[in-house]
């Protein structure tokens, strides 16, 4: 049966019980939001595809619990991730913090895999508690790049993704030789950027 895309992209999606993991992934996959909150028990995920240079990029994004007991299960879905978006709630301090154990975490499962930090709930400033100026720092001392969102909003939802287009674009143009495409059924590891 012929494939409906020319590329596909895995990405996960990972940070602390109740940052906004779902709703961001609700927002950028289907452009809902809901205010209840129903905590992901294992994982999820969902699909979107995006057209770059007239080729079909299906993304496919993981979206992970954050609670800590499913962390053995949720851990097995590094496999095969070509990009990581770690999560953090602005109006939370702790899910900030937390993050160096997050970015650890993929260090420990991914040799070489694209990261992204992720600010959440940035949509009202009275409860902001983690100042864009030091998480832009952290960010640039890690060595990844800071996007402040609001999947309530939607605010900056988009550019996110729009960083994961571009990475793969990036890669169709200087790392042709790198990339695996997916009709030619090879086994190589694919960079996402
Ligand atoms: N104000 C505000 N609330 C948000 C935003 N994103 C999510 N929330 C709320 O935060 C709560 C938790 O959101 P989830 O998306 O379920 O959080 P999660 O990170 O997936 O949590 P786990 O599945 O437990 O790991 C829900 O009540 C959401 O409505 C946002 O951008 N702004
Ligand atoms: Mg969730």
């Amino acid at each position: 049966m012929a494939r409906d895309y020319d590329y596909l992209f895995k990405l996960l999606i990972i940070g602390d019980s109740g940052v906004g993991k779902s709703s961001l992934l609700l927002r950028f996959a289907d452009n809902t939001f809901s205010g209840s909150y129903i905590t992901t028990i294992g994982v999820d995920f969902k699909i979107r595809t995006v057209e770059i240079n007239g080729e079909k990029v299906k993304l496919q994004i993981w979206d992970t619990a954050g609670q800590e007991r499913f962390r053995t299960i949720t851990s097995t879905y590094y496999r095969g991730t070509h990009g990581v978006i770690v999560v953090y709630d602005v109006s939370s301090a702790e899910s900030f913090v937390n993050v160096k154990r997050w970015l650890h975490e993929i260090n420990q499962n991914c040799d070489d895999v694209c990261r992204i930090l992720v600010g959440n709930k940035n949509d009202d400033p009275a409860s902001k508690v983690v100042e864009t100026n030091d998480a832009q720092k952290f960010a640039e001392q890690m060595g990844i790049r800071l996007f402040e969102t609001s999947a309530k909003e939607n605010i900056n939802v988009e550019d996110v993704s729009q960083t994961r287009k571009e990475s793969v674009a990036k890669q169709q143009q200087q790392q042709q030789s790198e990339v695996v495409k997916l009709s030619k059924s090879s086994k190589r590891k694919k960079k996402c950027c």
